[in-house]
């Protein structure tokens, strides 16, 4: 497969201005009738043949307006030269056949538990029928289904509907990607939904029979987003109906297609004894974030797939602010920020280091990445802190404006900015174009009551870009005098060169900095500081962020030490973290989270950024000695914690009660150090809540107990395979590291373990790989058992072979002995006969 570059975008050679389909659904000879209006795009001189995609299509007839014709074909493509079509306006139809039940690749139409439904982003519609599968065609589709099934759905509105058949009709153009189609036996959760302007909507959340009655929170999360994209950003929804499907097979989290959004069921389905809190937080960020694709994707999409961020960075923004509204910014900030440290900090600091708007790809799938997800979001966060919240709002009403209805690019996105703010954004537009994290460094001075901070930015070389210019980086600062009051609240610098200074005056004494606050830019910031001031940061910030981020500083800090050079736990540490654990006038939500111990795998990427090498063994001793002296310094006080935490409340998934269980998980894991895991067990076994049965499995685990409670939870649970993903998980996250390959490999290999089933095969190829100490265990394992499986999924299924296949991403780091054992196993991926180019081209990224 060919490489596609950015700078060779032309428009396509047509128009579509109608798209009739007619499916006539069956599990091996599906026929799907396709008529399109077609005429030559005016915006192209030349008098062009007419090429459309399609792959593994069986062609049945093909006619050009109405008469019989023998196209081109090829693998990849239907042609019709120039001469053969009409100067003006034509109708061409075509009739293939299609097997959607062998159809493991799980893109284009396939089979889910006798279920048929489609996934189309980015090039699935191509498996479907021939057409121009590229966002920028967009065109008015309507769809006949020919199926017994009970339930026939598609985009748009209702049209009719028989024994035997379904019409629907959408009013919006729409690119191919969007196309989607669902027939099942399948059972409603409904509402309705009255928009600000008084326009009635149907929803509807299709499951399958029995799941009705875990659809309600999945319902209220939609309600919510419906709502909120009104009040806050002025956007009504724009059909009759909305439907949501629960899929159980699906390589991705959800999708945006025009009004029928296809979802992994475990993003859909959730009741308290199923759901842990976090799940509840995921539902209501997935729904909402699919909603808002309505508006940011939908009615403006992408000009090609090199603008991806255009559609989901801002998509992913949007979805952080209603759960920050929802739930609690600060916390909700520091969960954002320590999962793009984990994804995107971690892919920027390696081979597949790539901008967020990349200039080119082998296999777009590749590039549904952390960069143009998180770091895509981001960028759209550093912009609204450059041009202020009102400038901001005119511009989102200015893009919607003056786009809606087209595929836009990332220039176009930018213009909007600088027109409403008269600002130049080129230098801006770095954040797009160049990959990498920036590292900043800063440096105080005080100087007769002067007090200077000088920042200095080094854009590191990433792939095929070694050298970068200075970036816009807007850094909230505030500082606090030494009795810990705020003197100068929050301000934002804006930095664009170099190395710059900026200057505050009249202060009374040497004031202590909080830099970088809310985690103003995705940058790593380089300040050594002395623990006493992180820990006088972690006491006194005002900011939330920030006041989280010097417990976390400190955290690595110390861990990276313990690592290193065998240095003891530091007591400011322990001192600084026991003083927020016990404050109770602090949110338990943002007590838990200071709680958390920084992840091994970020220990290691802090390590290497210091220019050392990671041990992974060490770094896990270190974390397991931090914990366990934790526990210890606690003392007594934890108890008291757990018991005060451990009330009856009637359970409720709101953000408010998901905080207090989260430091009484916490507490309890800590409580499990000391006393082996005794109340852990009591704790299961009252759990009222799958929070809690999670929870206390985990902290049994964590001290190698817990065999019989996994014995009971399976019982229990074992028909449920979302919910025993968990179990899973669970298992492989707490195994020993020089277990972990070998426990990882006993559950994937059960008897009827659907390993085929992506949420299965990223359940335990993911665990492993987030085993930090496991995954890379000297013996090399890990690396092995993960290559022979991704090996095994990659001739089935491609996409997720290659997104998983990202456990490897981060090989560089390590020891000559490990280095040499990845390397082997990603050779080894790579000499596979007729391997994807989806994984080869994954592969042949991280080996460089
Ligand atoms: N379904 C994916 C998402 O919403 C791709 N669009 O991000
Ligand atoms: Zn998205």
């Amino acid at each position: 497969q060919k490489t596609v570059y950015l700078a060779d975008y032309l428009p396509y050679s047509h128009l579509i201005d109608k798209v009739d389909l007619t499916f006539r659904l069956h599990p091996t000879a599906t026929r799907v009738l396709a008529r399109l209006n077609i005429r030559p795009n005016p915006a192209r001189k030349d008098r062009d043949h007419l090429r459309l995609d399609g792959e593994g299509l069986k062609l049945v007839s093909c006619r050009l307006d109405g008469q019989a014709i023998t196209p081109t074909l090829d693998a990849r493509s239907l042609t019709i030269a120039a001469h053969e079509l009409p100067v003006g306006a034509f109708t061409l139809e075509t009739e293939v056949e299609i097997a959607p039940e062998g159809n493991t690749a799980l893109e284009g139409l396939y089979m889910s538990n006798g279920m048929y439904c489609t996934q189309c982003e980015a090039e699935g519609f191509r498996k479907i029928t021939y057409y121009p599968d590229r966002p920028d065609v967009m065109s008015r589709f309507k769809v006949r289904i020919e199926s017994d099934l009970p339930v026939l759905l598609s985009n748009g509105n209702p049209a009719g509907q028989g024994q035997g058949w379904a019409e629907w009709d959408d009013p919006w153009p729409k690119p191919a990607y969007l196309f989607a189609l669902v027939a099942g036996d399948l059972r409603a959760h409904s509402a309705k939904f009255v928009t600000a302007s008084g326009r009635p909507v149907d929803l509807n959340i299709w499951v399958r029979p029995g799941d009705e009655d875990r659809c309600a929170y999945a319902m209220d999360s939609l309600i919510r987003s419906m709502r909120w994209d009104e009040q806050v950003y002025g956007r009504e929804y724009d059909l009759d109906v909305f439907n949501i499907v629960a899929v159980d097979d699906f390589n991705m989290g959800a999708m945006e297609n025009k009004g029928l959004n296809i979802f992994n069921s475990r993003y859909v389905l959730a009741s308290p004894d199923t759901a842990t809190d976090d799940d509840y937080a995921r539902i209501e960020a997935i729904i909402a974030h699919e909603y808002f694709h309505n508006w940011t994707g939908n009615r403006i999409t992408c000009r090609d797939w090199f603008q991806l961020c255009l559609k989901e960075g801002l998509t992913v923004f949007r979805d952080h602010q209603f759960s920050a509204d929802m739930r609690s910014p600060a916390v909700r900030r520091i969960e954002d920020v320590v999962t793009l440290r984990s994804r995107q900090f971690r892919e920027d600091d390696g081979p597949l280091a790539h901008p967020v708007r990349p200039e080119s790809f082998v296999e777009i799938n590749n590039f549904y990445t952390a960069t143009v997800y998180e770091k895509g979001a981001e960028v759209i966060g550093m912009l609204k802190s450059l041009v202020g919240d009102q400038a901001y709002q005119r511009a989102l009403d200015l893009y919607f404006d003056r786009h809606d209805g087209e595929a836009a690019t990332i220039e176009d996105w930018l213009k909007v900015f600088e027109d409403v703010t008269g600002r130049d954004l080129s230098q801006f537009k770095l954040w797009y174009t160049e990959a990498g994290t920036p590292r900043l460094k800063v440096e105080e001075a005080w100087n007769d009551g002067i007090y200077t901070l000088t920042f200095t930015q080094k854009n590191p070389p990433t792939p095929g870009q070694p050298v970068k210019q200075p970036k816009v980086i807007p850094i909230k600062v505030g500082l606090l005098n030494p009795n810990g009051d705020e003197v100068v609240p929050t301000i934002m610098l804006e930095m664009t060169r170099a190395k710059q200074s900026f200057r505050f005056e009249g202060l009374a004494a040497k004031p202590v900095p909080s830099i970088l606050r809310g985690f103003s830019a995705p940058v790593v910031l380089e300040r050594k500081a002395p623990p006493e001031e992180r820990a006088f940061l972690l006491a006194h910030d005002t900011d939330a962020f920030n006041k989280w981020e010097a417990g976390r500083a400190l955290a690595k800090e110390v861990m990276a030490a313990m690592a290193l050079k065998g240095a003891p736990v530091s007591p400011a540490w322990l001192d600084a973290l026991a003083a927020v654990t016990f404050d109770d006038t602090l949110d338990p939500a943002f007590r838990a989270l200071c709680l958390r111990l920084p992840a091994e795998d970020d220990i290691a990427q802090t390590i290497h950024a210091m220019g050392r090498i990671p041990d992974p063994a060490r770094i896990h001793a270190a974390r397991r000695e931090m914990a366990g002296a934790l526990a210890i310094r606690l003392g007594e006080g934890l108890s008291r914690l757990y018991r005060d935490l451990d009330d009856n409340a009637p359970f409720s998934p709101s953000a408010a009660q998901a905080g207090r269980r989260a430091l009484k998980i916490a507490a309890l894991g800590l409580l499990s150090r000391r006393d082996g895991g005794r109340l852990a067990a009591s704790a299961f076994a009252r759990a009222r809540s799958m929070t809690e049965e999670v929870g206390a499995l985990s902290a049994l685990l964590e001290v190698g107990q817990g065999q019989a409670e996994l014995v009971s939870f399976a019982a229990r649970w074992g028909r449920d395979a979302n919910v025993m993903d968990k179990w899973h998980a669970l298992q492989i996250a707490h195994a020993e590291p020089a277990e972990a390959a070998a426990v990882a490999a006993r559950l994937i290999g059960a008897p009827g373990f659907d390993w085929k089933n992506p949420n299965r095969f990223r359940t335990v190829i993911g665990a492993l790989a987030a085993n930090h100490a496991g995954f890379h265990h000297r013996s090399g394992a890990g690396y092995r058992l993960v290559a022979d499986w991704l090996l095994k999924l990659d001739p089935l299924n491609p996409q997720t072979a290659a997104r998983v296949s990202t456990a490897f991403e981060t090989w560089p780091r390590y020891d000559a002995a490990r280095r040499k054992r990845a390397r082997a196993e990603l050779e080894r991926i790579l000499a596979a006969p007729d391997l994807s180019s989806d994984l080869r081209e994954m592969v042949e990224r991280m080996l460089g």
